[in-house]
């Protein structure tokens, strides 16, 4: 087991059954003229994340562990997205619509993509999710269970939209979950740290957070003894 020092106690995790899901780490809530920035979002807190996932990816790729990347997005008829999500938000830009990286959070449009520095290899699972939570209407409880994981580390945006609610979807499932914290940002800093407050409040009732540097110690230090 490695132990990591993080709140509201340590985690612990088996290290082969720990899987790392990053949470539609996209151009479209990244990068000006996508989704985010069309809602009115400032993308700079979003943008400012990348080197820290990156070197969450970088060091469950090392230690030989699964990378699952998952993105939000809609099949090009919308037929997969319903009315009521597409009709809410900005009035000027909708899910589906042309903005300037192509069709709102729809597959295979160029904001639809994966941010370029965080872009997945051979051999780890992209996820295409059609709602907020990445176990709705995907196969990722399928993948997880093909994996044998049980411990979940979670990282991406936004903190309160899709992060909180697939770490909230994976407790109820059984996992055990991890949010590092600064692997995972949102447009409104009082909502992140109300998000990480929320779960880790009452012992932990959704799961764990910890910061980056704690996970890389610990596996540091259970490489070395
Ligand atoms: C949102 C997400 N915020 N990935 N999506 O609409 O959090």
């Amino acid at each position: 087991m490695i132990a990591i020092d993080a709140e509201p106690f340590a985690y612990t995790f088996p290290p082969d059954k720990v899987a790392l899901i990053v949470i539609d780490m996209q151009r479209d809530f990244v990068e000006p003229g996508g989704f985010g920035h069309t809602l009115g979002n400032d993308v700079t807190r979003l943008q400012a994340i990348v080197p820290t996932v990156a070197r969450l990816i970088a060091l469950f790729r090392a230690s030989g562990w699964p990378v699952i990347h998952t993105r939000e997005g809609h099949k090009p008829d919308l037929s997969d997205c319903p009315p009521a999500k597409r009709l809410r938000g900005a009035p000027s830009l909708r899910i589906g619509d042309a903005g300037p990286m192509g069709r709102i959070l729809i597959h295979g449009e160029p904001g639809h993509g994966i941010v370029s520095e965080l872009a997945p290899i051979d051999g780890e699972i992209v996820l295409d999710k059609p709602g907020k939570g990445a176990f709705y209407a995907t196969s990722l409880g399928d993948d997880l269970a093909r994996l044998g994981a049980t411990h979940l580390v979670l990282a991406g945006v936004t903190t309160e939209v899709c992060v909180q609610t697939t770490m909230r979807e994976a407790n109820d499932r059984g996992f055990e979950c991890l949010l590092v914290e600064d692997a995972t940002e949102s447009y409104f800093p009082a909502f992140k740290e109300a998000a990480l407050a929320m779960i880790r409040a009452q012992g932990g009732i959704v799961g764990w957070t910890a910061p980056l540097s704690a996970l890389e110690l610990a596996v540091a230090t259970e490489t070395v003894s």
